[in-house]
């Protein structure tokens, strides 16, 4: 299906050397896709490669920074992922879907242009599409007559928020899929949406691809899809499967350390003369390869082309909203992470927030994006670059150093050729403090950049404090503090010479430690705070309040003799904060002891785990659960002294999918010394009463005893079952009542 670009590489050479009449040398060098000669050495493929620059568009869209994603449809009623295309449409019920809503969070954290999947692979289109049934005229919602693709695109023109739209080519429901003709079906429905809904800015093609209905695989028709994007929304990246902007190669949201926008093409979608006029051709590689523009696979390409990287990853576990994952959303610290490896290498941000059954995004969801927004304004809104001045080791006297501190992207810095080593040095009038270097390249003019380091002077000295590759767009670095009136960027590694539009210097936020982390203890426990930021103090709270200037003043070690929270935060002299540091030392109520062995990914702290008062949720790899694999949980607690004992409370899970099976037998024992232990009761789960998979809380009452050692055994075995089981036992608190 994919042919290789060499048939085509003829003919553009025509074109090129067409242009290169109408325009002379100097235009021509640049181009979005260059061929490369079988008689180019290195160097020329290296002066090539750095002029290679993006269309309009893809500039556009790499200015943008941040997207977001939209996954809703029928996935989200029926819990699924990957839907079948057999759906009854009438599932289809938000109770209150507010696509304002939708804008204006995403709006306020800083999102400009959002994606929503206006058919997944199940088929089943968010707008009353003519060519099938399968869509929401057929739902209960609004009562057949409503258009999510609609109340999208209205409220991003009211709020001005930029649209794109995902449109799945795979599609388990259409009948035709599979034939000829569903590649018209598809064009039908592109071209509903691509001229029903005002402007579209990307449109995102997914590569995944499986089976329709009949069994059948569609051979599909890319470059006529292509065509239909360019005419009718000329200024719309087509995203994944299409030529503009290519997938990082991980759902993960963390970019490539080395990220190239100018990569080698080997294979392409096959490519007409018309195509290339527009941009359509779209280089076929393995996206998800480590590395995937170097030196070597340029020498071995037929052409190079602007072909930048897009970082989609969700917010929560799944693309689709589930109940199950709602204390499962990434933490703010953890987007912000994954701000720093996405736009601060080289990529646009595509992060997906899903909306739930109300058709709302969800309010934990929004609160989480806006804490991490107002973290990004606050590291960011102050540049100590602007304040310095830039001086160089060049004499080039077009494009000066102060052209990457004064704020505008569009001015820059570029040394002369010839020099091999430049550097941009800045200073202060005092010591400055930082410890982000954030580094724009003017890709209008390529991406030259592949090595580059961080100077400062230090007693007359200068010394390396941090060090990168590549930087495109905008590259982020984050390192230790550093103290310093002078420092320098030296740019090592690159390709002909360097076009450098900004350069900041940033204070990251102050980070809290707390040694040791939350965990459970016997008698007492000390615990220490530290934070990364020199001159930043600490305060904290042990009672959920949330710390503030107002808190305690951290001095010293703390000593808990009970079960507290801490929650922590570090406040530099400037007012900037960090997060908030939040652990629970729970203090366990008995001596406990495990006769058996946990299963070493889920051993956590051992058996005070079993009586620190903490109850577990279905993340069951948090620390609160003990995971025993085929193997029973046997225990022994001693209560200090002999009480009156009624019930005990085993609290369990049940996740069958994941191979964690929730009790079937409880045995309890109990001893006056803790060394003889006499047989009380044991209680077998009915098997027919099995509970639904989700947190399992087991109850063994009337034992009636006055006790001070107990012994439990619990086992997801049945008691006359000889196989052993193959699963997961996890319990995370037992009660004695
Ligand atoms: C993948 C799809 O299969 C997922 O469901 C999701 O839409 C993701 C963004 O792309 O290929
Ligand atoms: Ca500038």
């Amino acid at each position: 299906m994919y042919g290789l670009l060499k048939n085509s590489i003829l003919f553009l050479f025509f074109l090129l050397v067409l242009s290169a009449c109408r325009f002379g040398n100097e235009e021509t060098r640049f181009a979005n896709l260059i061929l490369i000669d079988s008689t180019d050495d290195h160097g020329d493929i290296l002066f090539k490669a750095a002029h290679v620059i993006p269309t309009p568009r893809q500039l556009e869209w790499q200015k943008l920074e941040m997207t977001a994603f939209l996954h809703f449809g029928v996935n989200t009623f029926t819990d699924n992922e990957w839907g079948d295309g057999q759906e009854d449409p009438k599932i289809f019920l938000p109770t209150n879907l507010d696509a304002n809503q939708w804008v204006s969070v995403l709006k306020e954290a800083g999102f400009r242009l959002v994606i929503l999947t206006a058919k997944h692979h199940d088929g089943f289109c968010l707008w009353p599409s003519a060519f099938t049934s399968h869509s929401v005229k057929n739902s209960l919602w609004k009562n057949g007559q409503g258009d999510v693709v609609k109340e999208l695109a209205d409220a991003c023109v009211r709020q001005n928020m930029k649209l794109g739209l995902y449109l799945s080519p795979w599609d388990r429901h259409e009948p035709t899929y599979g034939s000829e003709a569903y590649n018209d079906y598809y064009k039908r429905q592109l071209r509903e949406l691509l001229t029903n809904y005002g402007p579209v800015d990307e449109v995102w093609f997914d590569g995944a691809v499986g089976e329709g209905p009949n069994g059948k695989k569609q051979v599909y028709d890319w470059q006529g899809y292509f065509r239909l994007v360019r005419e009718l929304q000329p200024q719309a990246v087509i995203a994944i499967m299409g030529p503009d902007v290519r997938w990082v190669g991980t759902e993960s949201g963390y970019g490539r350390e080395t990220e190239w926008s100018v990569i080698p093409i080997q294979d392409s979608i096959p490519v007409t003369a018309d195509d290339l006029h527009d941009n359509m051709v779209k280089p076929v590689l393995d996206e998800t390869r480590e590395e995937i523009a170097n030196l070597e696979q340029l020498g071995v390409a037929g052409a190079m082309k602007w072909y930048p990287s897009e970082v989609d990853v969700s917010i929560r576990p799944g693309w689709f909203y589930h109940a199950s994952e709602d204390r499962l959303v990434k933490s703010p610290e953890k987007l912000l992470d994954i701000y720093f490896n996405s736009v601060g290498k080289n990529s646009v941000l595509l992060l997906n927030i899903p909306p739930d059954r109300q058709g709302l995004i969800p309010e934990k969801d929004a609160t989480i994006l806006k804490v991490f927004s107002n973290s990004l304004r606050q590291i960011f809104s102050n540049d100590l670059a602007r304040a310095a001045r830039a001086d160089d080791n060049d004499f080039t006297i077009s494009h000066l150093p102060k052209n990457t501190n004064d704020g505008h992207r569009d001015t820059y810095w570029s040394p002369d050729e010839g020099n091999a080593a430049p550097f941009i040095s800045f200073e202060w009038q005092k010591p400055v403090w930082f410890n982000i270097l954030k580094i724009c390249e003017q890709i209008e003019l390529g991406q030259r950049v592949a090595g580059f380091q961080l100077e400062i002077l230090e007693d007359g000295q200068w010394i390396k404090k941090a060090s990168g590759t590549t930087v495109g767009y905008t590259r982020l670095l984050r390192f230790p503090w550093v103290r310093t009136q002078k420092a320098r960027i030296i740019f090592t590694d690159f390709r002909n010479t360097v076009n450098i539009s900004e350069i900041g210097f940033y204070q990251n936020m102050p980070e809290v430690t707390l040694t040791p982390p939350g965990k459970p203890f016997e008698d007492s426990l000390v615990v220490t705070m530290s934070t990364n930021d020199p001159e930043a103090n600490i305060y904290y709270s042990q009672n959920y309040s949330l710390p503030s200037v107002a808190s305690n003043l951290y001095t010293g070690p703390v000593k808990l003799n009970h079960s507290s929270p801490i929650l922590a935060i570090a406040i530099n002299p400037d007012g900037l904060s960090g997060f908030i540091r939040d652990e629970v030392y729970s203090k366990a109520k008995y001596k406990a002891r495990l006769l058996t062995t946990p299963s070493p990914q889920y051993m956590s702290e051992g058996a005070l785990v079993l009586c620190d008062g903490l109850k577990g949720d279905l993340d069951f790899k948090s620390k609160k659960w003990l995971g025993y694999e085929n193997q029973d949980l046997e225990t022994i607690f001693d209560l200090g002294q002999s009480r009156p004992v009624n019930s005990i409370l085993i609290h369990s899970l049940s996740l069958v999918k994941k191979g964690i099976f929730p009790p079937l037998q409880v045995s309890i024992y109990g001893s006056g010394d803790g060394e003889n232990f006499q047989l009380i009761k044991t209680k077998v789960e009915n098997f027919e009463a099995h509970p639904e998979d989700g947190l399992v809380t087991w109850a063994v009452p009337r034992i009636d005893r006055r006790l001070r050692f107990v012994k439990i055994v619990v086992s997801n075995r049945l008691p006359a079952d000889d196989d052993p089981v193959n699963g997961f036992l996890f319990v995370s608190e037992i009660e004695i009542i």
